[in-house]
């Protein structure tokens, strides 16, 4: 029996060869990687935090190709001021901003490009609202891949501009927003061999970002909490964590699983439509709208996965306005010197609405995953709710201005 296999999420179809798109050879579904979990107990205690500390539940064969710039083993806080507010004792934030090149993509996109190294692979390509083509363009470097990202034109934060700039990608700026830049992006591959497509419908991409499970349920000392909440775009991400935690539990280290709760910009929020109605599938959202730009997605392609992960974890999605995400990403820097961008803060503003909507248990053990950092987006600048925070002094008049200030 090999250590992992590629299978089709939908029809279960153990996949004979690798497609350029990542579609199921037989009926067109997402792909997810299987490992062999019966005879493995990997002994992780004595290694220290990091995504290749569970390079045994990673799909990668040679120490060789792994290309990492040291991502993984971010801050798991425990926010007791912020809590206090809320009303909850275990509040906890695990903090993805604290990754190399400042977002949560970098765990997978460690273990994709260095699956692209091990099959040879000299060409990789994206669509991004930012982060991803950040994250590509830095392992691309460190790798030597010619690496080419497809953005939407002038609805990326610059700071993630500026680091795919400072890499060296190639960059195509579509007329349009992600889902379009996606759209071309997937049509590109399917003609070409020698394009590696690194968008989270690349398995491989998923199984570096489920070791955000891992690191959650090991910075608890071996609990799992009740709830996990994230915010969702694609869904890669809660569908990847969520598979950590089942992982966990199939090999006997958890006993239980959190809920996974997905939180969306309520413009953009297909997902959350989904789950109030109680619906089969997604159904896209045209013009989506938000201030949290990474998450400006109308048409998830993981939505199969998100649905079930959702489900199956008796989870649930909500909403937050743009007002809201502004509100927490300050508090959450005030209270707790946390400074995440927007769309990270779209977890904080959802569980803040839940709390005040009675839809949290405030004995529960909450982790809300913040998935990039602040310094992403100072686009927000002007937007930052108003505390009085400026003062001026007017020549040498100290005196004044001690009177201002004391
Ligand atoms: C900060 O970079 O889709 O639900 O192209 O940058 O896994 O898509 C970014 C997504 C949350 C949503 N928070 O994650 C991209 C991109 C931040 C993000 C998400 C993104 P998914």
């Amino acid at each position: 029996m090999p250590r992992y296999w590629l299978q089709c999420f939908e029809c279960q179809a153990r996949q004979q060869t690798e497609n350029t798109s990542f579609r199921c050879e037989k009926c067109g579904g997402l792909l997810e990687v299987k490992f062999n979990l019966s005879d493995r107990s990997p002994n992780w205690k004595k290694r220290s935090l990091s995504v290749w500390k569970y390079k045994e539940l990673l799909p990668i064969d040679r120490q060789e190709s792994i290309v990492s710039l040291g991502e993984g083993g971010t801050g798991l806080h425990h926010c007791k001021r912020l809590g206090k507010k809320l009303g909850l004792k275990k509040l906890y934030v695990k903090n993805e901003g604290e990754n190399p090149t400042g977002s949560f993509k970098d765990r997978g996109m460690t273990v994709a490009v260095s699956k692209a190294v091990e099959q040879h692979r000299k060409r990789v390509i994206c669509a991004s609202t930012g982060n991803t083509s950040a994250s590509l363009a830095a392992y691309s470097a460190k790798a030597g891949l010619d690496c080419i990202v497809f953005i939407p034109k002038r609805k990326i934060a610059p700071g993630k501009m500026i680091q795919v700039i400072m890499h060296g990608a190639r960059i195509v700026e579509v007329d349009g927003d992600f889902d379009k830049a996606l759209e071309i992006v997937v049509k590109l591959v399917a003609d070409r061999r020698d394009l590696y497509l690194m968008n989270s419908v690349n398995p491989y991409r998923l199984e570096g970002q489920k070791t955000l499970g891992f690191e959650i349920h090991d910075q608890l000392d071996g609990q799992p909490p009740d709830t996990v909440i994230l915010p969702v775009g694609n869904g890669g991400n809660i569908s990847a964590v969520w598979k950590g935690f089942n992982e966990l539990q199939q090999l006997g280290l958890s006993k239980d699983k959190p809920r996974m709760i997905g939180i969306q910009a309520a413009k953009a929020a297909p997902i959350v439509h989904a789950i109030r109605n109680h619906a089969s599938r997604v159904l896209p959202v045209a013009n989506a709208e938000t201030i949290a730009t990474a998450i400006r997605i109308g048409s998830p392609v993981n939505w199969p996965k998100v649905l079930r992960a959702i489900r199956d974890s008796h989870g649930t999605a909500e909403t937050v306005t743009d007002i809201q995400i502004l509100n927490a990403q300050a508090q959450l820097a005030r209270d707790e010197g946390i400074f995440v961008e927007p769309a990270s803060a779209a977890s904080i503003a959802g569980l803040e609405k839940m709390v005040e909507d009675r839809k949290i248990d405030r004995k529960d053990t909450i982790v809300c995953v913040t998935t990039g950092h602040g310094l992403k987006d100072p686009s927000i600048i002007d937007r930052i709710p108003s505390s009085k925070q400026f003062y001026t002094l007017t020549g040498n008049n100290t005196d004044q201005l001690n009177k201002q200030l004391f």
